[in-house]
């Protein structure tokens, strides 16, 4: 892609709306643009994170035997009323009148309507467990939309739903959602804490929230130490859930089973939580199925939520230094950037040209070829966070020898042409 056709609208100061990094970021890079409070459009590059981060948690979720679906985001009041939430969820949820004078709304969530499709087509023990997921946007009518991404009104969120016959069958669902979640956080170069949480407005007696250690995080986390030197990866859910870890609302100072030395507070931000709640919705919206002896019992239900969008400004406050975002390989809007310092110059172009059009059916690689100060080109490269970035200039006019800098090292290394290209070859 050349930077010149493409539209990265970069800033040079942040607007004073943005009180945190990532929000500061993400505008500075222009990833998005506000369309009004909470709400945001997703310019090109903004939306390639974006994407990428959906992609790992399909695939994660696909790993982990979830199937895909997409519900939509307006959903009739009715199965809210017979669940009994459309009272409940109060001002936070967006109600809609269509032109007949239906009562609609924008979902803040889906276990109503999912368990209405499980309920539609599936009867038989046989066909257990089923779960069930899709990457929708949701909306929820926030009192303080704040942070930019991170706590929005209208978010992008993945949500699955697991159904089982039993509580026992359910936890398992649960502890295998539990390792999905892991692993997924952990390709985006995240570490996440798991902590036992309040369930709200979603309901059920065991809840988990996945926080990543950040100190404009809007949770506050109380955890055993040694949490933090585990390798999430290799450890068994049941073993990481007997750690002490909770979140604000379910810490009690009082009650604190382990000592204070060994208790640490951080602040961290939830980018997943997921939701054991027996047959809270499939007992009112009729979800049966008929088991062993022929005799109909109520599914057992858990949830299970990814907030896509927020993870973007997640991943920038725990990558990034006072020069711009440092992506990790696997989120990064492009891999690669090609970078003419001296686009004016025909013997620049020339070369920039060779290398790029050997390059650029891969579309990780940004051409920045704009007519613009070395300086700005450099600083707006750092900014967006390309992991590797190749600087062609006078050097490379003098004695055939290209700059690549890796963002998050700083390091420069000079390479030949031949050396560049296995260097660009490891890179994809
Ligand atoms: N139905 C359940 C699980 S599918 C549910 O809605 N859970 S939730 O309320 O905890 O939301 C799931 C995830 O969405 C949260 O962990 C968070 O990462 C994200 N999220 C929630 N509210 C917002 C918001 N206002 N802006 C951005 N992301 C949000």
């Amino acid at each position: 892609m050349k930077f010149s056709k493409y539209f990265i609208p970069t800033l040079i100061n942040s607007p004073s709306e943005a009180e945190i990094i990532s929000h500061k970021l993400m505008l500075r890079a222009g990833m998005i643009k506000q369309s009004s409070a909470g709400i945001y459009s997703w310019l090109p590059i903004g939306l390639k994170v974006l994407k990428k981060i959906e992609q790992i948690v399909r695939e994660e979720q696909n790993n982990a035997g979830a199937i895909e679906i997409l519900m939509p985001t307006i959903q009739s009041a009715d199965i809210w009323i017979k669940s009994g939430r459309y009272k409940e969820y109060g001002k936070e949820m967006l109600r809609i009148q269509d032109r007949s004078g239906r009562e609609m709304l924008y979902g803040p969530t889906n276990e109503e309507l999912v368990t209405e499709i499980f309920q539609a087509h599936i009867n038989s023990y046989k066909d257990l467990p089923k779960n069930l997921y899709h990457i929708q946007w949701k909306f929820r009518d926030e009192i303080r939309p704040r942070f930019g991404v991170m706590r929005g009104r209208e978010f992008l969120m993945k949500d699955n739903y697991s159904f089982d016959i039993n509580k026992e069958n359910a936890v398992i669902s649960y502890n295998n959602m539990f390792k999905a979640y892991v692993k997924s956080f952990l390709r985006m170069d995240l570490t996440p804490i798991s902590l036992r949480a309040d369930s709200g407005q979603i309901g059920g007696d065991l809840s988990h929230e996945f926080q990543i250690l950040a100190k404009t995080g809007e949770s506050t986390l109380y955890f055993d130490k040694e949490l933090e030197s585990i390798d999430p990866q290799n450890i068994d859910p049941k073993k990481l859930q007997n750690y002490y870890a909770v979140v604000d609302e379910m810490f009690d100072k009082k009650n604190c089973p382990i000592s204070e030395e060994k208790l640490k507070i951080s602040k961290g931000i939830e980018v997943g939580h997921i939701f054991y709640f027996g047959t809270k919705y499939s007992k009112p919206l009729n979800a049966f199925v008929q088991n062993q002896n022929g005799e109909k019992v109520e599914v057992h239900m858990g949830s299970y939520g990814i907030g896509i969008s927020r993870l973007v400004g997640a991943i920038i406050e725990a990558h990034h230094d006072e020069k711009g975002i440092i992506w990790p390989e696997s989120v990064a809007p492009f891999k690669l950037s090609l970078i003419n310092l001296m686009p004016e110059n025909d013997e620049c172009i020339k070369i920039c040209n060779s290398l790029y059009n050997s390059l650029k059916s891969n579309d990780e690689i940004l051409y920045d070829d704009r007519i613009v100060s070395i300086g700005k080109k450099l600083s707006d490269n750092e900014l967006i966070g390309i992991p590797h970035q190749i600087i062609i200039g006078k050097n490379t006019l003098k004695d055939k020898l290209y700059e690549i800098k890796n963002r998050k090292t700083n390091k420069i290394i000079k390479l030949s042409l031949e050396e560049t290209m296995n260097y660009v070859g490891k890179i994809f």
